[in-house]
This record gives C-alpha cells, structure tokens and sequence, in this order.
C-alpha cells in the first residue's frame, strides 16, 4: 500500500460502505427508514380504500380505466350498509310510492320516516330547508346530504347503485335515448296531470267531503283516454315505451293503481279497447317490485287500522271506567245519605226511649 494510499483509506471505507448497503438490502429491519416509509405507505391505503369504499362514482371511474368493472359490485357486496335507504315520505302518497317501486328494483332497503301529512310536517321550517316546495318524498344519504323531487331520486339510485338489481342502462344508441327522453316527458306532461285530475275528483274530494263535480270527472277521464289512446300506437310498436322497460315506464304505476282502484283507470287495463296498453299494464303491475309496494302498503294500512282501533277501545274502556266510577261514588252518597237518615231516625227514638 502506498503512502497516497494510506493517506486516503478510502478504498476500505468504500468497501465497508458497500457491505453495509448490501446488509441493508437484505435486512430492510436496519433500513433507518423503512420505519417511516411503511406507516405512510399504509396510510395512503387505507385513505384509498376508503375513498373506494365512499364514493360510488370513483369506483364507477376506477371500473371504466381498469376494465374491472366487478369492482362496484364487490365493494357494495362488502359494505352492506349502502343497501339501506332512508325515505322521508308516507306509504299512500304515489311520490313517496314512485321512489319505493325504483328502490325494489335496486334491491335495497327501505327505512321509511313517515312524515305527518295532517300535523302539516312537510310545511315545518326544517323540512322546508331540506324540500324547498314542502312536499315530500325526500330521499336522506346522510345527514348532510339530501335528494328531493321523486323522479330524480328514482334516477339517483340507479346512477348509484347501476350494477345492483334491475339495470335501467339504456342501449348506447340514439334512438334508445330519444325513447327514454319521451317517455319521461309524456309520463310527466301527458299521464300525470290526466291521471292526477281523476285522482283530485274521486278520491280526494270524496275524502275530504268535498262534493264531486261530475263534469270535472267525466272531463278527465276523457282525456286520459285520449291520452291512452296514444299510448296504444306506441306500445303497438314497442314493448315498453322506453324500447326496453325504463323507469319512465314504471313511473306509471302509482297514480294508474290509484284511478283503477277507484274505478276510473279501465284504459289501462280494457284489453278490447287498448290490448298493447293493457298487456304493458298488466307486465309492469306483476313485477315483484310493485307487488312489494303493494305488500308495504297494506302492512301500513293494517298497522294504522290496529292503533286506531286501540286507541279507540282504550278511549272507550277510559270512558266506561269514568262513568263506573261516578256511578260507585253515587251509590256510596246515596248508600251513606240513607245510613245518615237511618242513625238520625234511630237517634230521634233514642231520645224518646231516654228523655
Ligand atoms: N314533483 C314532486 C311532487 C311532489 C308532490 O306533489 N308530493 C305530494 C305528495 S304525492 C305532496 O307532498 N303534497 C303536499 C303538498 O304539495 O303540499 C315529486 O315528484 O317529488
């Protein structure tokens, strides 16, 4: 070695170094910064788990990029809360029913706030902050988050829920976009209102003892008619209106129960006069999604019937107990008036026997 060599010991040094390196690469316990770098790591995947796991439109995108679109349906599989849906609503009202029909069909669950209609809850301050037209129904994501308007809710839980239960994915054509687009708008514009003045006649007005106006009646029922017999040149050339079966088919089935139930409906379901309309009637009637609805229905309906009905034996046993009660303490007066009279007679013949 020579004395420039032993000035500079670096070769050895260098060879210590390089030892070290290699300890390291083998043993990454004494690399004095995995310490630091695993937790940030680990963190960054839980960040992102979570993230997947929260938000519905990042899966969607990370499904579309990658091509694993399993992707939704795993994790929703995984987190089974998202399943539950809360509704603020009531079982009658054909909104809060439009949402529940769409809600079966995702395969969800239903959590119903019932919102007291006749104390006037839809027009309280706070429900008016979270419906800005005090109406319900009223879809909760949480408790910051909140969905109105029936139609763009049913809509909601289809975007959010795309994969799960029935798909209302529309074919990537134009043509079956412009179907949906009308259906939705006639459903809206041209059903609604016909059905929604058969409804206002003879249902509300004979509930709220209103007088019927006839005139009214037969007028709407004339229109919707009508309005069915446009329906029947569509569904002569189409399954569903919407191509394929599409909310805006199953938007119907609220109010068209209602005015059939009321004995008004019979374009929906004459198979002589509109055959196409009564076949695409009778298939959107017998999905197990309405027939869910119906079932939850009735179920309310009977509940409702049972608490009257004990509120009204208990108001009448209160009642009957009251007036037993008055009667005992009337017999007990009486019985101790005439004990009084009786001591006062034995009292007056006392004082004869000793005065
Ligand atoms: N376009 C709204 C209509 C909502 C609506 O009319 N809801 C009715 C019950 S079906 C309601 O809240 N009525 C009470 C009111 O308008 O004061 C929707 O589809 O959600």
């Amino acid at each position: 070695m020579s004395s420039k060599d032993s000035k500079n010991p670096a070769p050895k040094g260098t060879e210590d170094q390089k030892d070290d390196v290699l300890a390291t690469l083998h043993n990454p316990a004494r690399d004095k910064n995995s310490g630091q770098v695993w937790p940030i790591f680990l963190l960054i995947v839980a960040v992102s788990i979570g993230w997947i796991v929260k938000d519905p439109d990042l899966r969607r995108g990370l499904g579309q990029i990658t091509g694993f679109h399993a992707i939704e349906p795993l994790v929703e599989q995984v987190i089974n809360k998202e399943f539950l849906v809360t509704l603020h609503g009531t079982y009658t009202s054909s909104c809060t029913q439009r949402v529940m029909l769409a809600a079966y069909e995702k395969e969800l669950e239903i959590e119903m706030k019932v919102v007291d209609m006749a104390a006037r809850q839809h027009k309280t301050p706070e429900h008016l902050d979270l419906q800005p037209f005090g109406q319900i129904p009223l879809l909760e994501i949480n408790p910051e988050t909140y969905v109105y308007e029936s139609r763009a809710i049913a809509h909601y839980l289809e975007r959010r829920w795309p994969s799960r239960g029935t798909s209302f994915a529309l074919d990537n054509t134009t043509t079956s976009f412009v179907y949906h687009d009308q259906a939705l708008s006639f459903e809206a514009f041209d059903f609604d209102p016909a059905a929604a003045a058969i409804f206002k006649e003879a249902v509300m007005k004979p509930r709220t003892s209103k007088a019927v106006d006839e005139a009214a009646l037969q007028t709407a029922v004339a229109l919707f008619e009508e309005k069915m017999d446009g329906y029947e040149r569509i569904l002569s050339q189409r399954t569903f209106l919407g191509g394929n079966l599409t909310l805006a088919d199953l938007y119907h089935l609220p109010l068209g129960t209602k005015i059939i139930d009321a004995g008004h409906g019979s374009a929906l379901t004459d198979s002589k006069k509109r055959p196409h309309v009564a076949k695409w009637w009778s298939a959107l009637y017998g999905r197990p999604s309405w027939q869910a609805v119906l079932k939850d229905i009735a179920n309310w309906e009977e509940e409702q019937r049972r608490e009257k009905e004990e509120r009204e034996n208990a108001e009448a046993s209160s009642t009957s107990s009251q007036v037993s009660s008055a009667s005992s303490a009337l017999s007990t007066a009486s019985s101790s008036i005439s004990k009084s009279m009786a001591a006062e007679e034995s009292g007056k013949k006392h004082h004869g026997i000793f005065h």
